[in-house]
């Protein structure tokens, strides 16, 4: 079965002001759209491949022929990273985290504060395009970030970081330009905003 882009699970114009109308429409109806058509593309009449979940598939890259490796790595991990990214977003977002998720954050970091501080640092410091992570190995947490659209189920030796995903913001230029021109640090700064915690308390 082919690849489908999900819907947006609010308003394209529901995360405003800190993420413009103008973005999203252009972030999902385009740039998620494409890596969903291009993967549907590049696996095209492969049926092993085409039967394959979306987890399955990334999370073994080496097993993809290695005339379509390069398109499934990009495509299938932007469509993923993308389907990830809009379920931890809300317009009732923003606040702090609570309860297990708020201990390891304080165990892991020092604190939300220095937590925040750390992984604006990891997307900041993410030259080009790519995501910050904030990932859990077995309950402890770690801030990391990949580049372009390389995805934690890729593994360390492909995607250069590992664990479970428990949110990731991108830092592709796609995702704040139109508002926030080259000041990354202030989109970044305005996701707190928009980040819906009880989501990521669940991924955690
Ligand atoms: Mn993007």
């Amino acid at each position: 079965m082919a690849h489908e882009l999900p819907s947006l699970p609010f308003p394209s114009n529901a995360l405003e002001p800190h993420i413009d109308k103008a973005t999203m429409e252009v972030h999902h109806g385009a740039h998620h759209k494409a890596y969903v058509d291009n993967l549907n593309k590049a696996i095209a009449g492969n049926p092993a491949l085409e039967s394959k979940s979306l987890d399955a598939l990334i999370g073994d890259l080496p097993s993809v022929p290695e005339n379509i490796r390069g398109a499934v790595r990009n495509n299938g991990g932007g469509h993923w990273n993308h389907s990830f990214f809009w379920k931890s977003l809300s317009p009732k977002g923003g606040g702090a985290p609570s309860g297990k998720l708020a201990d390891a954050i304080h165990s892991a970091f020092g604190g939300f504060d220095a937590f925040k501080e750390k992984f604006e640092a990891a997307g900041l410091a993410r030259f080009g395009s790519g995501w910050a992570w904030l990932v859990s190995h077995g309950g402890k947490l770690e801030i990391c970030s990949t580049a372009n659209q390389d995805n934690l189920l890729m593994g360390r030796t492909i995607a250069g970081c590992e664990g479970k995903p428990v949110f990731g913001v991108d830092v592709w230029e796609h995702a704040y330009y139109l508002k926030y021109q080259n000041k990354r640090g202030a989109y970044l700064k305005a996701i707190w905003n928009v980040i819906d915690w009880n989501a990521v308390a669940r991924n955690f």
